[in-house]
């Protein structure tokens, strides 16, 4: 039989092999029970006569319905909403001068990987949309065992000390008497905590800007957030900052296109991300890596121990290390996505753990929960979560073992097992943690380093271009505005304040309300009964950084401006033009981008030269906030294009969410709103119009458009 591509995929992904032990398909096979009895009628239960009760007998229908009763696990109490995919990672050079990690060695070795993305407030069934952190989870499936990168799209977390987690989620998830609102952060009980942590600012600032709502999953940033440890083999320790840069650059939808989204298509990240793999068009991110020498510790205005703070890359550059590229989807999403186990405390000799806080606390968490989640200690076992290094251990029994393990002796040390299995020396690979001296007292306190709470919001918000900011501020707007209780509006206010003037100024004229003239004394809530309340009080350090492109989504360099894998509607009814069709749809597909016919009806239309040309969508289906991009061709069919409702209101939309417009004629656009824009030959605003371009550069217009993404110039100043 041909090899078709999975298998090869298969052949050379260790990981995918070893899934291929437990996969099932049930094509020219016979259905049985779950014993093995071949089964003669699937359809009629066991009665007691045609017309007569069920009997109790029938151990068919009884096991059918028992495990169709028992197919649900609990979500994942905070990322519930997640999709998948496997792929592979790449070192570019060996990174032994840093890290003896075995999958950072060698460029020629690629490691199986599965990574999930997620939102993290929203339940399982929730819309991908959500303004909300992502969660960016890898499994590093490496000989040494497996390593779990389990970061967020967000460089930074809302709280020190992972005491505070539950409360921060219990104020974020529905609010507990009425269950609402569903993924969604605007509401008195999210605000209220938030408004009494002045911590959380940072990440707020981050929250509230357009990195909330991805374009896509793969047009997004990864973070570790906290500070880890690389170690090499001489056992010297750096620290490090994890990154992962997207080939597709970093962005954004409008928020109101996000919303809207929402209920057109609630599956739009997990779709997008489905389709750009079947259609061969793999996601990549790189790797990248903030290196900082352990001398170095205590040289920054901030604790590197801080996960409220990220390193501006103006301070410590991010080298680019090794690439990610996604390149098959889950055979089964519940045993595969769902039944995924990540946990920040499985690591490799190479790296290891610093004492942030928040991370010290993670690496209780998540085998903790995965015992409610997935049921058993033996979680391990589970296809997707085991690994592919060879595993003996003394660990036996609980609920669905699946090995067998053979012998007597379970215990070390033994003489009876010949003293297996062995433990293994550090040249061996035994993993040994770095042996950082602490000298310390026990005590239940915060380290004063970590009381600036808001330099670091400063600096993400001066970074910003101004229709960044201004998106930050309506995003402000809409989440305070939601609220019922005047008073966490005011206290909220008061924070901002200490962040920027004209941000507070203009958040407060959104609500109707005045910035407290000498607000609350920005008191962090969150400490101890007994502790110094002096020591507690947020202070602002001076800070070396004072404005960093890399934190701005329009100025960094992820900005790409490739246009592989955008979608493009072209609308169109009977007597468009098919030259036209075929010139752009040819230039879009070259570039890589995806197409789609929009047209009154399904089936096809009649284009001007006769012949048939396939519709894609009905206007009843496709939406504007769907697509990147809008596309009408001239010929014959201007006069319904100019008054068809579902044309107008497609234009408008993607007018309004700053989208590329492109058509043959102008006199297209006689109906829609703004048309005094249109006036624009050179395509500046991002309508371009072919009768105002020599026609050999209309598509290229076009495509240069696209590759600017949006054009947020036409947005109102606020
Ligand atoms: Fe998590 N987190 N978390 N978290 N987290 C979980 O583990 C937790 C934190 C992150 O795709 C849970 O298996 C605590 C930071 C991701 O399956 C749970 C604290 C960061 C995912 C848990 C944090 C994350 C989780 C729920 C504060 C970014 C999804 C289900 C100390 C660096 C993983 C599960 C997936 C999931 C606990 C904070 C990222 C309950 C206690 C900071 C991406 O264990």
């Amino acid at each position: 039989m041909k090899n078709t591509k999975k298998d090869l995929d298969d052949a050379e992904n260790r990981k995918q092999q070893d899934l291929n032990l437990n996969k099932s398909d049930g094509t020219e096979h016979f259905m049985t029970t779950d014993q093995g009895l071949k089964i003669n009628d699937d359809t009629n239960s066991l009665k007691a006569g045609e017309r007569g009760p069920s009997l109790l007998e029938d151990f068919i229908l009884r096991e059918k319905i028992t495990h169709f009763d028992h197919e649900r696990i609990p979500e994942r109490i905070v990322h519930a909403r997640g999709s998948a995919a496997h792929g592979y990672f790449q070192v570019y050079e060996s990174m032994e001068k840093y890290t003896k990690a075995g999958f950072l060695q060698d460029p020629s070795i690629k490691t199986p990987v599965f990574t999930r993305f997620s939102t993290v407030a929203g339940s399982r069934g929730s819309t991908d949309l959500a303004r909300d952190i992502r969660g960016f989870s890898v499994k590093f499936y490496t000989e040494q065992g497996n390593y779990d990168l389990v970061g967020n799209n967000v460089p930074v977390f809302f709280i020190q000390d992972a005491i505070k987690f539950p409360d921060l989620i219990h104020a974020v998830k529905p609010e507990p008497n009425n269950e609402m609102p569903q993924a969604a952060s605007a509401h008195d009980t999210f605000w209220d905590f938030i408004s009494l942590m002045p911590e959380t600012m940072h990440t707020i600032m981050w929250v509230m800007s357009d990195r909330a709502i991805p374009r896509s999953l793969r047009m997004m940033e990864g973070f570790g957030v906290h500070t880890f440890r690389f170690v090499n083999k001489e056992n010297e320790s750096h620290f490090v900052k994890f990154h992962w840069k997207p080939k597709l650059g970093t962005h954004a939808v409008a928020w109101d296109e996000a919303q809207k989204i929402s209920g057109k298509n609630s599956d739009f990240h997990r779709q997008d991300l489905w389709e750009a793999i079947e259609n061969g068009q793999f996601p990549e991110w790189e790797l990248g890596v903030q290196i900082i020498p352990d001398a170095d510790e205590h040289k920054f205005d901030f604790d590197l121990l801080d996960p409220t703070k990220l390193v501006p890359e103006e301070l410590v550059p991010v080298t680019i290390i090794g690439k990610m590229v996604l390149n098959r989807n889950p055979d089964n999403f519940f045993a595969e996505t769902e039944q995924v186990a990540f946990h920040p405390g499985h690591i490799v000799p190479g790296i290891d753990f610093t004492n942030d806080p928040l991370l010290q606390g993670r690496l209780f968490s998540y085998t903790d929960t995965q015992l409610s989640r997935l049921g058993s200690p033996n979680f391990h076992e589970i296809p997707i979560n085991r690994t592919i290094a060879p595993m003996h251990n003394n660990q036996r029994d609980g609920h669905m073992r699946q090995e067998i393990n053979v012998g007597r002796v379970s215990y070390h040390p033994n003489s009876l097992g010949g003293g297996c299995p062995f433990q293994a020396k550090i040249e061996e690979g035994g993993f040994a943690s770095f042996n950082e001296r602490i000298d310390a007292q026990k005590v239940r306190d915060r380290s004063e380093s970590f009381s600036d709470h808001f330099s670091q919001a400063t600096l993400f918000y001066n970074s910003q271009t101004q229709i960044e900011k201004n998106h930050i501020i309506n995003a402000l707007r809409f989440e305070l505005g939601k609220l019922e209780t005047t008073a966490i509006q005011t206290r909220m206010l008061g924070l901002l304040s200490q962040i920027d003037t004209t941000l507070t100024d203009k958040v407060a004229k959104g609500l109707g309300l005045k910035v407290p003239k000498s607000p609350e004394k920005p008191m962090n809530h969150g400490v101890g009964a007994n502790a110094d309340k002096q020591k507690y009080e947020p202070k602002k350090v001076p800070q070396s950084v004072k404005s960093s492109d890399a934190l701005s989504m329009l100025k960094s360099k992820t900005l790409s401006k490739t246009i592989a894998s955008r979608q493009v509607a072209f609308l169109c009814s009977e007597g468009a033009d098919r030259a036209s069709i075929n010139a752009m749809k040819t230039a879009l597909e070259k570039e890589g981008a995806s197409i789609k016919i929009i047209a009154p009806h399904l089936g096809s239309i009649k284009t001007d030269d006769g012949s048939e040309v396939k519709v894609d969508q009905s206007f009843l289906i496709a939406s504007s906030v769907l697509f990147d991009a809008v596309y009408i061709p001239g010929g014959k069919n201007a006069k319904f294009m100019n008054s068809n409702d579902a044309v107008i209101e497609f234009i408008n939309e993607a007018y309004k969410h700053c989208k590329v417009i492109g058509a043959d004629e102008s006199d297209i656009f006689s109906n829609t709103k703004r048309t005094d824009k249109l006036d624009s030959t050179e395509g500046e605003n991002g309508i371009i119009i072919n009768s105002k371009n020599p026609d050999k550069t209309f598509t290229t217009s076009f495509i240069e458009a696209m590759g600017k993404h949006r054009f947020w110039d036409r947005e109102e100043e606020l």
